[in-house]
This record gives C-alpha cells, sequence and structure tokens, in this order.
C-alpha cells in the first residue's frame, strides 16, 4: 500500500526532447543504444538515502523546512525507519533508476549500543532486501556513517583514542556485511572525520598510519567473505575537518602507494569535491584514469561563489559533456556508477520537489553523455592530441622513455644534429569550439 507521500505522482516516463512537461525525461532515454550500450547501464544512476530522507533542510540559521511525515517528534525511531523504506522505494520507483546508496546510520537509529544499532541495520536491511526483489532496485554502494556521532570528533580511524578505531572498525564490519548482503557493487569510506583541525593537537604521522592500517584491514576483509564489490575512497579536501587527509585524487594515490593498496581500492569523485580542493571535476576524474584508480562519480556540483559543499543538483551541460568525455575516454563505470550525493535547496519543500531535482538532472547529465558521445564519435579532438604527441612514436624516441637512453646520448643528440625545437600551436580556442559544436 502507498504511503501518499507523492500524492497521485505517476513514474515519469520518457517523452523525447519535444516534451514541454518538466515531469518528463526528455533526454534521459535509459534503453537508448549509446556506444553501444543502454543509456541505465553506462550512466548507472544512484538515488541517494541521506541527503533525500535525512537531511530535514536545517542550516547554521535555522531549522528543519521540510518536516517530513517521518521525521515527526516523538515518533517510535523504528516505525519511522520503516515508513522511510516505503518513501524511499516509492521514489526510486517513480523515478525508474536503478541503484541507491546509503550510510548506515541514515536507514535506521542508533541504538544505546553498536549491538543494538546493527539490530536496526539488519532489520532495514530486511526491509530493503524485500523491497529491492520487488522492484529490481540495486545497491550501488553502501557505508557507515564515522562522522555524526560525537564520539568521531576526532576522527574514527585516525582518532588518538585506540578505542574508537576499534568502535569504528567494528561499525564499518557491519556496515560491509549488509553492504554484501544486499549485493552492492561497491563499498565506500569517506573520511569526513578522518583529518584535523590544529597541527597543535595532532601526531600526523601516526593518523596516516592508522589509516593505513584501517583500510588494509577493510580490504583484507572484503576478500575473507567473498565481497566482490570495489572499495571506494571519495577524496574530499576539508569540510568538516579544516584538513581532511583524502584531499583529492592525488593524495589518495600517493597514500595508497605507501600502504601499498593501489591495486585494492578506487576513488569515487565528487564534483563538489573536486571544486572544493581547487579542480576541475573532468581534472579528478582525468587523473584518476591516468593513475588507473578511477571507480565512480557523486554527481553533485557547488555554488561557485560560497566557497563550501552546497551539494547542489548538476544542471549545467557543458560540465557534465567534459566530465563524461573523460569518462568515457576511461572505459566508462564497471563496477561504478552517477550516484546523486545531492540534496534539494531548503525552500523546496514539496514533495515534487525530490522527483523534479532528479528529472532535471538526469537530463541534464544525459544531454553531457549524448555531447561527449559526439565529441568521441567526431574524432578531431582525438585527432590533435594524438599528433600533438605523434613525435614520441618513433622508435628512437619511444627507447628515451623505456630507459634506453642517457642524459650523455641526448644530449650528443642535440649537439650532433643542432636540434632546435620550434613551438608549435596548442590551439585551445579551436578545441574549445570543437566542443560546442556538441553542447
Ligand atoms: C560528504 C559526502 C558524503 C559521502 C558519503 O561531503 O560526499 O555524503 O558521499 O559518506
Ligand atoms: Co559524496
Amino acid at each position: 500500500m502507498s504511503t501518499g507521500f507523492f500524492g497521485d505522482l505517476a513514474p515519469i516516463p520518457y517523452a523525447g526532447p519535444d516534451s514541454t512537461d518538466p515531469l518528463t525525461y526528455r533526454h534521459y532515454d535509459k534503453d537508448e543504444m549509446v556506444l553501444g550500450k543502454r543509456m541505465e547501464d553506462h550512466l548507472r544512476f544512484a538515488v541517494c538515502y541521506w541527503h533525500n530522507f535525512c537531511w530535514p533542510g536545517t542550516d547554521p540559521f535555522g531549522g528543519d523546512t521540510f518536516q517530513r511525515i517521518w521525521m515527526a517528534a516523538g515518533g517510535d525511531p523504528m516505525a519511522q525507519a520503516r515508513l522511510k523504506a516505503d518513501v524511499a522505494f516509492e521514489m526510486f520507483t517513480l523515478l525508474g533508476m536503478p541503484f541507491f546508496t546509503f550510510h548506515d546510520r541514515d536507514i535506521a537509529p542508533e541504538g544505546a549500543t553498536l549491538a543494538e544499532s546493527n539490530a536496526n541495520v539488519n532489520a532495514i536491511a530486511d526491509v530493503f532486501e524485500r523491497k529491492m526483489d520487488e522492484t529490481g532496485l540495486r545497491l550501488l554502494w553502501g557505508t557507515a556513517n564515522l562522522f555524526s556521532n560525537r564520539r568521531y570528533m576526532a576522527g574514527a580511524a585516525t582518532n588518538p583514542d585506540p578505542d574508537v578505531f576499534v568502535y569504528a572498525a567494528a561499525q564499518v564490519k557491519n556496515a560491509i556485511d549488509v553492504t554484501h548482503r544486499l549485493n552492492g557493487a561497491n563499498y565506500v569510506l569517506w573520511g569526513g572525520r578522518e583529518g584535523y583541525e590544529t597541527l597543535l593537537n595532532t601526531d600526523l604521522s601516526r593518523e596516516l598510519d592508522q589509516l593505513g592500517r584501517f583500510l588494509s584491514m577493510v580490504v583484507e576483509y572484503k576478500h575473507k567473505i567473498g565481497f566482490d564489490g570495489t572499495i571506494l575512497i571519495e577524496p574530499k579536501p576539508q569540510e568538516p575537518t579544516k584538513h581532511q587527509y583524502d584531499y583529492d585524487v592525488a593524495t589518495v594515490y600517493g597514500f595508497l602507494r605507501r600502504y601499498g593498496l593501489e591495486d585494492q581500492v578506487k576513488v569515487n569523485i565528487e564534483q563538489g569535491h573536486a571544486v572544493l580542493a581547487g579542480h576541475s571535476f573532468e581534472h579528478e576524474l582525468g587523473l584518476a584514469a591516468a593513475l588507473g584508480i578511477f571507480g565512480s562519480i557523486d554527481i553533485n556540483r557547488n555554488d561557485y561563489q560560497s566557497g563550501w559543499d552546497t551539494d547542489q543538483f548538476a544542471m549545467n551541460v557543458p560540465e557534465m559533456a567534459l566530465a563524461f568525455y573523460e569518462i568515457l575516454k576511461a572505459g566508462g563505470f564497471t563496477t561504478g556508477g552517477t550516484n546523486y550525493d545531492a540534496k534539494l535547496r531548503r525552500q523546496s519543500i514539496d514533495p515534487v520537489d525530490l522527483i523534479q531535482a532528479h528529472v532535471g538532472s538526469a537530463d541534464a547529465i544525459a544531454r553531457g553523455l549524448k555531447a561527449a558521445v559526439a565529441m568521441l564519435e567526431n574524432g578531431r579532438l582525438k585527432a590533435f592530441v594524438d599528433d600533438r604527441y605523434a613525435g614520441w612514436n618513433t622508435p628512437e624516441n619511444a627507447a628515451i622513455l623505456t630507459g634506453d637512453s642517457t642524459l650523455e646520448a641526448l644530449s650528443e643528440r642535440v649537439h650532433g644534429r643542432n636540434l632546435e625545437p620550434q613551438p608549435k600551436s596548442g590551439r585551445q580556442e579551436y578545441l574549445e569550439s570543437l566542443v560546442n559544436l556538441h553542447v
């Protein structure tokens, strides 16, 4: 039986680019074949639990604006968690998206002990199992909330108190067990509190070793239980802490190499986090692909003026085109997908706003994907880059990079041949104009 939360809203149909009804998909046609794959299988959209169903619309200056029925004060927390699950699956079904994502604490209330908290999470996972069976919905990833409770204020894995490390490990074990049980395609670690507020109270070197050991145990456990999803780290430079250890893709890669985990862990790149780190989204995507650790994305942008993580729905087609160009060049998603880690603005209080946000953003992302495909198929961008590096293909030049050369040999080559390199145009405006043919 329906909760009635979404009134008489019907599942969102694909109605084509000529549709003027904002509650239809105009570009996201899940069955359209794109580069030999259904669009749904390319994008692998996931709807997140936390921003949609747990955040009440508070900001530092004001209280809840959403006042959802399952958040009413004085209610039975487990009954509210069940109602929330009903509404969540109604929304997933209305949207017709294939995946969802959650933190353990999003889905069920924290108990007085970890045993009680785990029992609550596991009881809602039973509900999910049934609903996933009924609807065909899948889990893109699960994760543990190691940042909200005050016990984690000085970090989880990086806490100076080993008891907190141990507690976090036990919480993560249960979150991985639940993710495994629900056939999650990935498991995510976002270290919101794994960082510091001041170096004056922080042993940086020790904390990095703690984090390395924690992650190694996660990987060991994954193999032990036969979880074949990907372990993903989500980089973010700061917020909530002043400095976070998983600052950006490059930092995470260095960390993984140091602890021998670069073949075991990939990254979940969030557009807004890339911007906070002073990068473009496409930079982080391209770098992860170059380093062999590209995994998945959180698709939510920041406001470019406000300077913090505003988690807005992606609506900018050219930005999506550049992002998906990198993703397609990297071969697309394998276990990863496009998770909406996005929230409504706090004035968007109607249930229909939740639906509209995902639908509008899916269309912007689908247009971005199609533009990226056109950029690839046009071929002139790639041809320019191939030509720009073509000099490296001669055996003599290729040998430099394989180690078969020395500074003396190169010096001889310059002087012996009077080598005088001639600069060539980088043609940026030409390339940007090529992109604009398609967006
Ligand atoms: C926080 C953030 C998280 C992670 C999951 O900025 O992005 O929601 O995606 O913990
Ligand atoms: Co995120």
